[in-house]
């Protein structure tokens, strides 16, 4: 039986705002003097994984938020000292965990990834360099909540890949990019206990994939 994966505390499920911490005397001038000024965003309900990127191509660092209680990720365009604007909503599956941004489609303008834990699928978000995405593309044949997205070019062909793990299937499965933004079947690796995380980074990558399977080299 599939195990509550909807346990959040409730001070979790209350938690509606994502907290940058500043150091003395740095942030907006509003809270200068403070001592670890906490300036708070809005963003979902149930924050619990972003990352930064610069998706309105203005030279300055933004966010992009997962909200595991909802069908949506907040972009939150950055400012100067520290001040974000107000979130922009952009649908994707349910339940979104984690968030990993990219260049799916090569054409210079960040995208973003979410593994959707509630619809047990990914979402891709094509950026139009403008703050704004595409519509989501829907990534089917995830494992059972699938969470953490990795981007790498595992197999050298130029176009970024994933390496997601699924939390319930145990398994951790490669997509291999198609360059347009596409994920086609993923490979599984197999696997055993909870993979919550999977990380690909420190150390040569290589991938092979023929009749008898994938793996790593
Ligand atoms: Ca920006
Ligand atoms: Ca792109
Ligand atoms: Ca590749």
């Amino acid at each position: 039986m599939r195990a509550n994966r909807s346990a959040h505390s409730p001070i979790h499920r209350l938690l509606l705002s994502l907290t940058i911490l500043l150091p003395f005397g740095v942030g907006h001038p509003a809270l200068a003097g403070t001592l670890f000024p906490i300036p708070a965003f809005v963003v979902g309900q149930n924050p619990t994984d972003c990352v930064s990127g610069d998706f309105n191509s203005d030279g300055r660092a933004d966010l992009a938020v997962a909200n595991s209680s909802s069908s949506f990720v907040s972009i939150l365009l950055g400012a100067d000292a520290g001040v974000f604007s107000p979130e922009i909503r952009v649908a994707v599956g349910d339940g979104p965990f984690s968030i990993a941004q990219g260049d799916f489609n090569g054409d210079g303008h960040a995208d973003l990834i979410t593994g959707n834990l509630t619809s047990d699928d990914l979402s891709v978000l094509l950026g139009r360099g403008d703050g704004t995405f595409e519509p989501e593309m829907r990534v089917e044949g995830a494992g059972l909540d699938p969470r953490s997205p990795v981007v790498v070019d595992f197999n050298s062909d130029g176009f970024q890949d994933l390496a997601v793990a699924n939390y319930y299937s145990a398994d951790v499965q490669i997509y291999l990019g198609q360059g347009d933004g596409r994920f086609p079947t993923p490979h599984s690796s197999g696997g055993r206990g909870l993979p919550q995380f999977s990380g690909c980074r420190g150390f040569q990558r290589r991938w092979s994939s023929g009749p008898g399977g994938c793996q790593f080299l």
